[in-house]
């Protein structure tokens, strides 16, 4: 069996279809003992099954199955002296990590986690390791170097010193569309797979991974994969963060209100079509690379989305808009302000998730919406949440309320 060379934390259909099959299609010298959030249902099946899973990747016409091998321990995020004992062998290189915007709150279950690992490799004296986010935050090493270092200095500053020393957070773009696996998924692995996996992951074949920062006790090379290592990932991310989330977000809340279930059902109908444009047209201003690749990227782009055998629910997607809007839609509104322009792409956006919070189109499901479900009735009271400028803004007040549906 692999060595568990890398700890994760955030055991979930992402995490098996990107980061776990990166490390198995680079090298089988390096093994994962990944953590779920919190429960222990995904853990003990996994566990159940040797921590095999089929990943289905699921082109425009056919799919593929891969059982992917290096997951090697599966446990629940409530074990947390697994966790740290993990964190603390020496063996261990690189702790990865993917549990979703919300988690990055100063003292939320990242830092935390991450401080009572850390702390634990400390007093075993078992050196540096590398820390890398791989959660769709702008900036994510930044961000988890400073939610755990302010908690770890009010906790112990002589731990916050050796994080300092030891401790290197990496900086990552990640992308691949993951769907949440369906009790249908689970029946086709069993039927074409040939296996009854409990745990399959149906993915999409585009999978792409940019890094930036150092890697002190090594990593798995995972270019070998087709991760991509640069200086500086903000293009990249802003790129990604922008033209695929943000337009994600537009077609989970405008394309769920006129009542598609689906990425695929919202960008075949021609209304959403135009506005996914006029996004992508205002959105491109702010992203740092050449006019040619962002054309070439919005093309692939819309194929992805376009890919019918892919049901990525847009109720998946709507979720947790309270952490989404304010990074992959709030730059470019105020980007475009300080250019002097209407941003029209970027307040429809925002106009649709007043809409949603007001109760169109697909459920809510966001543990931050309830400050702004209590102001959804004045656009802006939202645009005050989201910036106390942006709610002097006038302009930009009647823009977000010219795309509020009627009625
Ligand atoms: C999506 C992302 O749910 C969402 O908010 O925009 O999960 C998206 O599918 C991934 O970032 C793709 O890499």
């Amino acid at each position: 069996m692999r060595p568990v060379r890398i700890v994760h934390l955030g055991l979930g259909g992402f995490f098996r279809a990107h980061q776990a099959w990166y490390t198995g299609a680079s090298t089988d010298e390096w093994g994962i003992a990944a953590f779920t959030g919190r429960s222990a249902t995904l853990a003990d099946a996994l566990t159940a099954q040797d921590c095999r899973y089929t990943l289905v990747v699921r082109g425009p016409s056919a799919d593929s199955f891969q059982v992917q091998e290096s997951l090697v321990a599966a446990h629940p995020g409530s074990d947390s002296a697994t966790w740290r004992s993990l964190v603390a062998l020496p063996s261990v290189a690189v702790v990865t990590v993917t549990m979703t915007e919300a988690a990055y709150a100063p003292s939320g279950v990242v830092a935390d986690r991450l401080v009572s690992g850390l702390a634990a490799r400390r007093l075993a004296g078992s050196g540096p390791v590398a820390v890398v986010s791989c959660d769709n935050l702008p900036g994510n090493g930044e961000v988890t170097s400073r939610v755990v270092r302010d908690l770890a200095s009010r906790l112990d500053p002589a731990l916050d010193e050796w994080i300092g020393a030891n401790v290197s957070f990496v900086t990552t773009m990640v992308d691949r569309i993951t769907p949440k696996t369906t009790a249908s998924d689970v029946r086709e692995v069993e039927s074409t797979g040939g296996w009854a996996d409990a745990a399959p992951v149906v993915t999409e074949p585009f999978t792409e991974w940019v890094l930036s920062g150092d890697f002190p006790a090594g990593r798995p090379p995972w270019e070998k994969a087709g991760a991509r290592f640069v200086d500086d990932v903000v293009p990249h991310e802003t790129r990604k963060l922008l033209l695929l989330n943000g337009g994600h977000s537009l077609l989970a809340y405008a394309g769920s209100a006129r009542g598609h279930d689906t990425v695929a059902e919202a960008v075949a109908d021609p209304v959403c079509r135009g506005w996914l444009d006029d996004w992508w047209d205002e959105a491109c201003r702010h992203v740092p690379l050449p006019a040619g690749e962002l054309t070439t990227y919005r093309a692939a782009l819309l194929e992805r989305f376009a890919n019918p055998r892919i049901r990525h629910t847009l109720a998946q997607i709507a979720s947790d808009g309270s952490q989404k809007i304010p990074i992959r839609v709030v730059p470019v509104l105020r980007g475009e302000r300080a250019a002097g322009r209407t941003p029209t792409g970027a307040a429809r956006i925002l106009a649709a998730w007043i809409d949603h919070l007001r109760g169109a189109g697909a459920p809510i499901s966001d543990a931050g919406a309830q400050p702004y479900i209590e102001r959804a009735g004045s656009p802006r009271d939202v645009l005050a949440l989201l910036g106390p400028e942006l709610a002097e803004d006038n302009e930009l007040l009647k823009a977000v309320e010219s795309s509020l549906r009627a009625g």
